[in-house]
């Protein structure tokens, strides 16, 4: 199974991050449904493993918290602009469940990269190079002040890839403390 886990966002939240969706050359936007804020990446994952992760995911304590959102940005950098994203505001409990997952992951011999967490929820690909189209949509001013939302659980999914692109499923769902 190909797995991820990420932060669910509220469908309201979903559907105002959908209002950014802007006309950008080769750009492919991620389905509303699909919006989501990654804290893992695992990959192929046997059944004795998925066994062992749900288990160790399981036993992490971390106290609800809230998140506020940040600006766009992309990445790598705004020469060669491949992902598009808006930030959140930093979070130390953020920071805390990212690190105790990247933990449970590790201690699940799931290889995980080596680069520092950067929260922050995609919104598009781009198959071609557009920095103009993609300054103009960092730099335009928010048309909206997208509201914080309460983070209570994080979420372990399958991620199908399909000829139409990547299916999410949730797998399995883990509460975060009361604060
Ligand atoms: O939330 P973002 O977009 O940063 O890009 C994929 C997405 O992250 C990433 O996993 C998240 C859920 O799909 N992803 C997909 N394939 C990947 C890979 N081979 C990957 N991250 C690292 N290596």
């Amino acid at each position: 199974m190909r797995l991820f886990i990420a932060i669910e966002i509220p469908d309201e939240i979903k559907k105002q991050l959908g209002g950014m969706h802007t006309d950008i050359p080769g750009s492919r936007w991620v389905p509303l449904e699909q919006i989501h804020l990654t804290l893992s990446f695992l990959g192929e994952v046997d059944d004795t493993t998925l066994d062992l992760l749900t288990g160790a995911l399981a036993t992490i304590m971390v106290p609800g918290f809230n998140l506020c959102f940040s600006g766009t940005g992309c990445f790598p950098d705004r020469r060669h602009p491949k992902v598009l994203w808006v930030g959140l505001e930093p979070e130390p409990l953020l920071n805390s469940l990212a690190s105790l997952v990247r933990e449970a992951v590790l201690a699940c011999n799931i290889p995980q990269e080596e680069r520092h967490f950067s929260p922050h929820i995609t919104l598009a690909r781009l198959k071609l190079p557009t920095p103009r189209e993609v300054g103009a949509f960092l730099d335009r001013p928010p048309k909206q002040e997208l509201p914080q939302f309460r983070v209570r659980e994080f979420t372990l999914f399958q991620s199908l890839l399909t000829s139409q692109g990547a299916v999410h499923t949730p797998v399995k769902t883990f509460a975060l403390s009361p604060p």
